[in-house]
């Protein structure tokens, strides 16, 4: 096992790799800008390295500091977290080549992944349903035209190096995609610095289903379950659950055994997750992520098992001690992501915490590196809390979670917390009868 490991990212999933490391005896080297100085990961780290100023570019994206950092450090390997350098490739062979172990996956399989088309190509050969499209990129209006013969309208221009949705376009007929086409390639070009776009059938009401696998690289591969990530807004998830209400054990075995062929087959290593979207009782493949996920705790909850201890464990080479039939899937869990905005406008709400009482009990977990007296940063993303809670029923997780929320304080900042509060009641919500698009109405309802 490792020594001495450095956790190159911030905030609460730096602490979270932080705890994983300690419980296991590892050191850990915090690295951090300087307006993260006073971070609660950065206090309880063994040794840390100030890696530059605040914007991103010159510190958590700063390749060259990272690996000095390293270097002077003597850390043994290098966690990217999420985010940040998390899915870039050449990180990854560059962290190699400098002697240190790279924490997550080949390098090869996260440049795979990263490019949509390959990714979508891939996923098909391993007999996995993908979204109807073009088989390649488009590069002009005739080539898109003759993709939508076999696709059909509504299509979805996608960028290849995209995802998480930037730049998508949906086009409904031939003078839309005459027009939104050259738009979509000059948004990607200066997006993702590819300019290549894609199309598949638009789907008008799915949900995001996504399921979490853990590959030991030596075709070992188990999974842990479906999230259901379909509540969000303007690209950002804002509360996932797991089992999702939408399927019934007989798609939930069938996703499972699926996952699990196709990333054995190509010798996955480390923690990653496929995308699907999930209409009408169908599945279909629209990403892989090669990396450790926000909402991976509630995977956690009902798994008992520790992610991140088997991201570790699998960078140094300690094979699987469990298999599939080994992995019960217990209960249920939410997640609930809390982010220093306004709840009503969204706009971002950095600043002092004044007050802060997480709440606790049985079944409930806070990923968070708040504490009093904080000074949430304007320069990241405005993520500062997940707020985690299992149950043995949906129910009794509900039942908790409004429990939760209502306990929880955080003070001098405004935070998303009402929108869980209302969102926690919401009838639909209730029901699990939601898809990608409803909380964005529910948000629009409430003003
Ligand atoms: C789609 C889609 C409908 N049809 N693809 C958005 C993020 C990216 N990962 C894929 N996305 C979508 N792809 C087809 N063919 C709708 C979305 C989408 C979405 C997907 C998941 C979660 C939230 C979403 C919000 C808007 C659009």
């Amino acid at each position: 096992m490792f020594e001495k490991v450095l956790i190159a990212n911030r905030g609460e999933i730096a602490l979270r790799i932080h705890r994983a490391c300690r419980e296991m005896g590892i050191k850990t080297v915090a690295v951090h800008s300087t307006a993260d100085a006073n971070a609660m990961n950065v206090r309880l780290a063994d040794e840390t390295v100030c890696i530059g100023p605040p914007p991103a570019r010159e510190s958590y994206l700063n390749i060259a500091a990272i690996l000095s950092a390293a270097t002077i450090t003597g850390a043994d390997a290098i966690h990217p977290g999420l985010g940040f350098l998390a899915e870039d490739a050449n990180f990854a062979a560059t962290v190699e080549e400098h002697g240190f172990t790279f924490i997550g996956p080949s390098p090869e399989h996260i440049r795979l992944m990263g490019n949509k088309v390959a990714a979508k190509e891939a996923a098909r050969r391993l007999g996995i349903p993908t979204v109807p499209g073009s088989a390649d990129s488009v590069p002009d209006v005739t080539a898109a035209e003759a993709a939508v013969c076999a696709i059909g309208y509504p299509v979805l221009i996608k960028a290849s190096a995209g995802g998480g949705g930037r730049g998508m376009k949906v086009a409904r007929n031939a003078a839309e995609l005459a027009r939104l086409l050259p738009i979509a390639q000059h948004e990607a070009a200066s997006f993702f610095g590819c300019g290549e776009v894609y199309l598949e059938r638009h789907l008008e009401r799915p949900r995001h289903v996504e399921i979490q696998v853990l590959g030991d690289g030596k075709g070992g591969i188990i999974h842990l379950g479906e999230r259901d990530c379909s509540l969000q807004r303007s690209h950002q998830k804002v509360l996932e659950e797991t089992p999702s209400p939408a399927l019934n054990c007989t798609e939930r075995e069938q996703l499972g055994t699926l996952a699990v062929a196709a990333l054995g087959e190509i010798g996955y290593r480390s923690a990653g997750t496929l995308e699907f979207l999930y209409q009408d009782g169908e599945f279909f493949f629209i990403e892989m992520n090669t990396r450790l996920q926000v909402e991976h705790p509630i995977s956690e909850m009902i798994s008992g098992i520790d992610i991140v201890r088997e991201q570790l464990c699998i960078a140094a080479g300690v094979p699987f001690g469990y298999r599939q039939s080994d992995v019960k899937l217990c209960g249920h869990a939410i997640e609930c992501r809390i982010n220093a905005e306004n709840s009503e406008n969204f706009r971002p709400s950095p600043g002092r915490v004044t007050g802060y009482h997480p709440p606790g009990g049985l079944g409930v977990r806070v990923d968070s590196a708040l504490y009093d007296g904080y000074e949430v940063p304007p320069y990241y993303d405005s993520l500062v809390s997940k707020l985690i809670i299992h149950g043995k029923s949906r129910n009794e997780c509900l039942m908790r979670l409004r429990r939760a929320l209502e306990e929880y304080v955080i003070g001098g900042i405004d935070t998303t917390i009402p929108l869980h509060q209302r969102l926690a009641v919401a009838p639909e919500f209730i029901d699990g009868d939601y898809d990608i698009h409803w909380l964005e109405e529910f948000v629009r309802r409430a003003k």
